[in-house]
């Protein structure tokens, strides 16, 4: 019933693939963390979604698909990692933390008709079957 609308993110694949470049953390001596990040219209810092207490990132792509970078708790992120498409369903993305009190990240997201919808977070950088948190949500610009 949700289309393309990523239901879940279970999927996740463990290849990791290294485009666009990321830093290793000692070759950029200007703290910029490498270009080619215009292949992406979202970028979310959503805490920690593995458990090894450095904070994590997920890139939206042009294409929907969501990707995940693990921060190495030294300033850099490792390779990107497949979460899933379906993400272009929604016109914001927001990190919040644990929302749930399980004490994993959880992601929220808006669709076009205001509607925001929770991901929780499995502690393994995947994300469970959205929930609907409630409508109105367009009145926002945008979500942080
Ligand atoms: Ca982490």
């Amino acid at each position: 019933m949700d289309g393309e609308i990523p239901a879940a993110c279970a999927r996740a694949t463990s290849a990791t693939e290294n485009a666009p470049p990321i830093s290793s953390g000692t070759a950029d001596r200007s703290g910029a963390l490498g270009a080619g990040w215009q292949v992406y219209n979202s970028l979310v810092g959503t805490g920690d979604l593995n458990g090894d207490k450095a904070g994590d990132l997920l890139a939206r792509d042009a294409a929907g698909v969501l990707w995940r970078y693990y921060g190495n708790g030294k300033g850099a992120l490792g390779g990107r990692v497949k979460v899933g498409p379906g993400w272009q369903a929604y016109n914001a993305l927001a990190g919040v933390g644990d929302i749930t009190g399980d004490g994993r990240a959880d992601l929220v997201a808006r669709d076009a008709a205001g509607v925001l919808w929770r991901y929780n977070g499995t502690g393994a950088g995947t994300f469970s079957t959205r929930v609907t948190i409630g409508g109105g949500w367009q009145m926002y610009k945008t979500l942080f």
